[in-house]
């Protein structure tokens, strides 16, 4: 029988993607941790980008596994290989929801310029534009829903976009807590309870070890950047 394992780093969003996905289908596997910063000579051979994660597929003892690389591409295999679809059957609402995944990775693109930037303008900026995505986020899921309720991206039913942007949220909790600095506001009438469900869903919640909320307020502290300024 196939074997999969998810090369995994603790705090990375797109590692989070895959574990989310392989969990929600109900797959089992194993997860390998790394050290990016000492990255051990088989994952350098084994990832042609360097990155995580990275998903093992081994089919026997014999022969080397497989390494695939790319979460978007990770999830896509695992829609083409395993049971509980994740994505809409409709095209174009499967093509809308790999788009919305895109938009997600924008604003993880967003988080990192956010907790690297030099000074406070450069932090405010940022904070401005982040803010921007979620009310366009917000748009999007009030064109869509009217007067109805949503619990997840596209109803009652979890997809891939509640997978990326279940990494996504979970760094608001941290920058909120610890940084006091906040993306969402009263006007977020749809992300927030969206952002609520999705922290309470099991997949979400195991994607990470109980350890991430210290690892990611460690991490900001060491960048030396605006926002480490302001975790006491
Ligand atoms: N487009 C990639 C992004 C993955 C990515 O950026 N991984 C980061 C950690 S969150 C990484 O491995 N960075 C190491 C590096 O860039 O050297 C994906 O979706 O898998």
């Amino acid at each position: 029988m196939e074997k999969l394992k998810l090369v995994s780093h603790h705090l990375c969003p797109y590692v989070q993607r895959a574990a989310i996905a392989l969990s929600e289908k109900g797959v089992p596997f194993d997860r390998e941790w790394i050290d990016l910063a000492d990255r051990p000579e088989w994952f350098k051979s084994a990832s042609p980008l360097g990155k995580v994660p990275l998903l093992m597929i081994s089919d026997d003892q014999v022969s080397e596994p497989t390494a695939l690389f790319e979460s978007a591409v990770i999830v896509e295999f695992l829609e083409d290989t395993e049971p509980n679809p994740l994505h809409p059957s409709d095209p174009v609402e499967r093509a809308r929801h790999r788009a919305w995944i895109e938009f997600a990775s924008s604003v993880l693109n967003g988080i990192g310029r956010l907790y690297n930037a030099p000074s406070n303008d450069v932090l405010d900026v940022e904070t401005e534009k982040l803010r921007g995505m979620f009310t366009r986020l917000e748009n999007d899921l009030e064109a869509r829903s009217g007067s109805s309720e949503l619990t997840y991206f596209a109803g009652d039913r979890f997809s891939l976009v509640d997978a990326a942007f279940g990494p996504v949220f979970r760094y608001l909790d941290t920058f909120e807590k610890d940084a006091d600095l906040h993306l969402l506001n009263d006007s977020h009438k749809r992300v927030l309870p969206w952002r609520n469900a999705l922290a309470a869903r099991p997949s979400v919640k195991d994607a990470i070890d109980e350890r991430y909320p210290d690892r990611l307020r460690q991490f900001l502290v060491q960048k030396g950047t605006a926002i480490s300024t302001r975790i006491e």
